[in-house]
């Protein structure tokens, strides 16, 4: 883990140097809405430091880092009324699998009724 990496998209959003909707931040987690949504409420939520990916993490960081997301994505679909209904959370890991940004993030997909299973 580090602190900030300068040319990471998502340090810059915790930074405030670019900007983002942010929904829901705290010491640790940041979570703000998908510049593309893939539903009708699209969020993601990151740990504040920078860490590329699930690969990158000890498993006592992982021990950390992943209930804070995960806790951070249960006040999400709390706060925008889609808890009990029903959403889903998704991290893509490495390329194959569809991570095109390396700054670890939890997907929370809801709003409505989602396609599929697992992605769009
Ligand atoms: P993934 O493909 O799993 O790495 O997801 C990366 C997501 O990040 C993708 O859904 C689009 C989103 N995204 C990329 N750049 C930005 C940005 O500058 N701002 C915001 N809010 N979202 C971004």
């Amino acid at each position: 883990m580090e602190p900030s990496q300068t040319d990471c998209i998502f340090c810059k959003i915790v930074a405030g140097t670019i900007p983002a909707k942010i929904i829901e931040q705290n010491e640790h987690a940041m979570a703000f809405l998908d510049l593309q949504p893939q539903a009708p409420f699209h969020g993601l939520v990151i740990p504040k430091m920078h860490v590329a990916s699930l690969n990158q993490i000890t498993p006592s960081e992982r021990r950390l880092i992943l209930p804070e997301l995960y806790e951070m994505a249960d006040q999400v679909a709390i706060k925008h009324g889609f808890r009990e209904d029903g959403y889903r959370c998704v991290i893509n890991n490495q390329a194959l699998a569809g991570q095109s940004v390396f700054h670890l993030h939890l997907h929370v997909l809801g709003g409505g009724k989602l396609k599929g299973s697992f992605g769009q």
